[in-house]
Parts: structure tokens; C-alpha cells; sequence
């Protein structure tokens, strides 16, 4: 598929020279030109309130980026993407994850087939099961009640069930643990088990694939440790194991019940699934009727994407505001603040989300581009960011645009401490826009060796969401306008934000040399550099003194 390079485009020029005019306009000027500009540039959609008042943007700005958008036919990619069309071209699927929280009775028809239903049946069912599980009726081998659920799968099948979870917290039965493990390092299932009881844990194993490497050697373990628990009667693992795939030939192979299997399809993918079946250990904390809420909320933003206009589309602007940092002001990096420590994941989230789809350096055509694509995606949550890197965000010399996601009303009775963490917010978000000048400096007596350390340039731009509350729906719609910023950011950049090719060369390279690090005669020299050759043997040496083979 031919792109046209960004710098090609007649907006991008336009740009280019209006960036020359406005790069030195101050926020502050902004905001004294124009007394309207915070009401102008706040927005009210799917119950988030989102300020973009404190970006360096002019009312011109703002219409050329959307020209922009245009250009690079972002309003075509929506519409394309809500039919089903196959727009992840290197993969050769559609991107519908939309569909999945598409209400009840609407129809999209791919293939011949109306993919809607498909979700709702088997929405049904994972909501059958969560009933069963949450109301005891299900049991494990021995007859005990389910008192903890350990979510099993990596990356898509990891990161959005244990973001929601946390968020989610207060919506949960208390009187189950949920557990994530992910890593393929034996610590992250080991310390998830220590203190769980066998007879009371079900295992929900999320692999897409049924093949991944992580996921398939934790659940092995998992069996393991389950058996052993039970007195080794493989029948256990029928009532203490649940998977969530497409493949739902391994699953059988790994021996559970293709009834305790919750399937979804290769049109989802992993960082965007975490409303299909991958949320099957959200919906067993906090039941299906919250889930729904939650895939409401995710159906809220979804159409007000495809129904806005591009000059009024939360999810087009961020992404508009995200090139134009990228491109124009060298942001490397963008911060995610999350002021709400239920929010703690978010930023893990996002890391995948925006970094494995943009993360690109060709076009969908397969030539490079010429022009930045992702930035650098981190966070904390506030304040703890405070005490941390946000020096760098005030002082440093990296220009890093931030979001800072604020909950009106706590989840909690600790109004004080509330109070106290709102003002914080308000109060990062309003010292990088505006700073605090020499002249200030000097006024408050400072000695004069002092002034340059605490001047603050200002003029650090942020977004600012405020949400009413951390309500599913909520979460919903905040994780939906990210999704459709990166897919947004991604159509301007060229790139196929859908797919991720750049994982594939080190599962290769780890397979081989996990062969080389445990086979028992010295491997061949000369198939690797120097440096992993010399780190191999000393590792082999390391196994074979405490005992290994090899
Ligand atoms: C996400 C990626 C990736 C994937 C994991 C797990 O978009 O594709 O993070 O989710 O590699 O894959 P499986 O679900 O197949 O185990």
C-alpha cells in the first residue's frame, strides 16, 4: 500500500512555517491573549474532561494539524477500521477490537460473518462462568469454593487484565485474590503461589497463540504445583483450569476442557484485547454487569471517534498534539501521570500500547521514513513521580509532554489525603506551563548565585483528563481515547500500528541459545559475537557449579 511520506503532504510544510512563528510564543502569552482559550480548548466526552488548554498550539495551530489529519486521511482509516477492512496490512487482518464492546444487536459483517454476535455469544458465556466462580456454585477438585484466581498470559494477555484489576480494585469481591504472573522468571509464579492453596486457586491461561513461551512454561509450572497440591490426579486440572485463545486445538493438547475455553479471534489484538475474553479475570472480579459498564465506556469513546469531528475528536487531537511535539519540537519522550494509585498500571499499559504500535521505523509500503514516529512512553503515579524524575520534566534539557489523569472524587473516605493529591496535580500541570521567571526569582530575594538553579522555563506542555470518578466506564473511555491516539499518531505516521515484528528476532536468537546454555558439550564457537560467546560460557560455568547439566 502506497503512503505518501509525511514531509510530502501540503499541511506538513504549512507546519513547518507556522512552527518557525509560534515556537517561541509562551504559554503565558497564549493564555493573556486570550481569555476564552481554557474554555475554548476543554472538552466533555464520554464522561472525561479533557484540557488541552496548556499545549503550545494557536487556534492556526490547531487547523493546520487538522488539515494535517486529512491529508493523511485519517477520517478514510476510521471508517475503514470500524468496516473491518484488513488495515493491518503485514499481518493481513482486520482491526476490530471496536466490535468488541459493540452493543448488543448492532451489526458488523466481515467475511460474511457478523462478528457482533460472535462477541456476544461469547460474552455469554465468560458471563456464565464468572457467575458460576463468583457465587461458589463452581468448585475446585476437592469441593472447595475459588478464593483465587491467578491470571496467566504476557504482554496483551498480561498488562490490560492487570492494569483493570488494579484499577478496579474497590468494584472487586474482596474475598478473592487475583494474582498476574507473566514473567518467564520462575520468581513471578513462585511468590504469585506461595501463600494460595492449591485446592481453592483457578488458573485462567490467556495466550492468544497457545504458544508463547512464557505463558506456556508458567501454566506447565502451574500444573505442576497444582497436581503435587492435589495428590496428582490429573482430573484437578479440569476444575482449576481456564484458557482464553484462538487456538483452541493446543489448549485441548495442554488438557483443558474445550467447555472452560473462552476463544476470541485473530482480528484482536493482543494490546488492544483487553475487552474480548482476555478480560475474563476482570470479569471475574468485578461481575459482568461492571464488565459491561466497562466495554460501554470503551463504546462511548469509540463513537465519538468515528462520529466527531476531526477539529472536535479527543483521540484525534491528542494524536495531533503528539506529532506535533514529535515532529516539530524533538519530544523523544512523553510522560503519563497518574494521579490515582489505582491508576499504577496505566503507564505499564500504555508503554505497550503506544510503543509496540508505533514504535516503526517503515512505512506501510516498506520505506523508511524520514521523520520520528513513537516517543518514549513512561509514568508514575502522582505524587511519587514528584519526589523522582520530575526534575528533569521541570529543568532538564529533554522536552517531554505530559498527561497528568486526575479523579474528581477518591475511591476511599481519606478526603484530606485526596485533596492534597488534586492540588498537586493542578499544581505540576500549572508550574511546567507557566514556570517562574528571573524577575520572579530575584523578587522573592533569592541570592543571585541561586537564580539561574530555580528559574523554570515553563512552557512544558500537558494535557490534563479529569475523571469523575475511577468508575469502570470511566476506565473504559480513558483507555479507549488512548487507543485511538495511537492509531491516530500511526496513520499520520504511515506506519501499521497493528503489528510487531520487532519482537520476532530475539525469541529466535533466545530459543538457540537456551540449547547452547543447557546442551552438555561445549557449543560450536563462531556462531555468536565475541561478547555473547564469552557471556555463554561464563553462565554454562555458573550452571554446571551448582550442579546443572551441561
Ligand atoms: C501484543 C503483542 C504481544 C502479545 C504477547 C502474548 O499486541 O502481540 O504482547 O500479546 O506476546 O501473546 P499470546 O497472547 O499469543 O500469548
Amino acid at each position: 500500500m502506497h503512503v505518501v511520506p509525511l514531509r510530502q503532504r501540503p499541511a506538513f510544510a504549512a507546519l513547518t512555517a507556522h512552527h518557525a512563528r509560534v515556537r517561541d510564543l509562551s504559554l503565558r502569552a497564549l493564555f493573556a491573549g486570550d481569555p476564552a482559550r481554557a474554555a475554548r480548548l476543554a472538552f466533555d466526552v464520554a464522561g472525561l474532561h479533557v484540557d488541552f488548554s496548556k499545549h503550545r498550539a494557536t487556534a492556526e495551530t490547531v487547523d493546520l494539524l487538522v488539515r494535517l489529519a486529512h491529508e493523511s486521511g485519517v477520517p478514510a482509516r476510521i471508517e475503514a477500521m470500524f468496516r473491518g477492512d484488513r488495515i493491518n496490512t503485514t499481518e493481513g487482518r482486520s482491526v476490530l477490537h471496536v466490535a468488541l464492546r459493540a452493543p448488543r444487536g448492532t451489526r458488523l459483517v466481515v467475511d460474511g460473518e457478523d462478528v457482533v454476535e460472535k462477541v456476544h455469544a461469547v460474552l455469554d458465556r465468560m458471563a456464565a462462568f464468572s457467575e458460576r466462580v463468583r457465587s461458589g456454585a463452581w468448585t475446585g477438585h476437592t469441593g472447595k469454593r475459588i478464593r483465587a484466581v491467578v491470571n496467566v498470559g504476557i504482554g496483551g494477555s498480561d498488562l490490560g487484565p492487570a492494569m483493570a484489576w488494579e484499577a478496579l480494585r474497590p468494584f472487586t469481591d474482596r474475598s478473592v485474590a487475583f494474582r498476574f504472573v507473566s514473567n518467564v522468571d520462575g520468581t513471578d509464579l513462585v511468590e504469585a503461589l506461595r501463600d494460595l492453596d492449591p485446592a481453592e486457586t483457578l488458573f485462567v491461561v490467556v495466550s492468544k497463540t497457545f504458544s508463547t513461551v512464557e505463558t506456556m512454561t508458567n501454566a506447565a509450572s502451574a500444573r505442576a504445583w497444582l497436581l503435587a497440591g492435589l495428590g496428582g490426579d490429573a482430573r484437578a486440572v479440569a476444575r482449576h483450569f481456564v484458557a482464553v485463545s484462538t487456538d483452541l486445538a493446543r489448549v485441548r493438547a495442554f488438557g483443558i476442557d474445550p467447555e472452560a475455553t473462552f476463544g476470541f479471534w485473530d482480528w484482536v489484538g493482543g494490546r488492544y484485547s483487553m475487552t474480548s475474553a482476555v478480560g475474563l479475570s476482570t470479569m471475574l472480579a468485578v461481575g459482568p454487569d461492571r464488565f459491561r459498564e466497562l466495554l460501554d465506556g470503551f463504546h462511548a469513546m469509540d463513537e465519538h471517534l468515528r462520529t466527531a469531528p476531526l477539529e472536535r475528536n479527543l483521540p484525534v487531537l491528542k494524536a495531533l498534539l503528539g506529532v506535533w511535539y514529535a515532529q516539530w519540537f524533538g519530544a523523544a519522550a512523553c510522560a503519563v501521570l497518574p494521579y490515582d494509585q489505582a491508576l499504577r498500571r496505566l503507564p505499564a499499559y500504555l508503554q505497550q500500547l503506544a510503543m509496540e504500535s508505533n514504535g516503526k521505523r517503515v512505512r506501510l509500503d516498506g520505506t523508511v521514513v524520514d521523520h520520528p514516529t513513537s516517543p518514549v512512553w513512561f509514568g508514575e503515579p502522582g505524587t511519587n513521580g514528584q519526589h523522582s524524575f520530575f526534575q528533569l520534566l521541570h529543568q532538564g534539557t529533554p522536552f517531554v509532554p505530559a498527561d497528568f489523569v486526575v479523579c474528581a472524587h477518591p475511591s476511599h473516605g481519606l478526603r484530606a489525603h485526596h485533596d492534597l493529591l488534586v492540588a498537586n496535580a493542578l499544581a505540576q500541570a500549572e508550574a511546567l506551563a507557566f514556570g517562574r521567571t528571573e524577575a520572579e526569582v530575584r523578587a522573592e530575594g533569592t541570592p543571585d548565585a541561586l537564580v539561574p538553579h530555580r528559574v523554570f522555563p515553563g512552557d512544558r506542555p500537558t494535557t490534563t483528563i479529569v475523571l469523575d470518578r475511577l468508575t469502570p466506564a470511566a476506565l473504559g473511555a480513558l483507555v479507549a481515547l488512548y487507543e485511538h491516539q495511537v492509531l491516530v499518531e500511526g496513520v499520520v505516521w504511515g506506519v501499521d500500528s497493528f503489528d510487531q515484528w520487532g519482537v520476532e528476532l530475539g525469541k529466535v536468537l533466545a530459543t538457540r541459545l537456551r540449547d547452547e546454555l543447557t546442551a552438555d558439550g561445549e557449543p560450536a564457537r563462531g556462531r555468536h559475537d565475541a561478547s555473547t560467546e564469552a557471556l555463554l560460557r561464563r553462565l554454562r560455568a555458573a550452571r554446571r557449579a551448582a550442579g546443572g547439566a551441561g
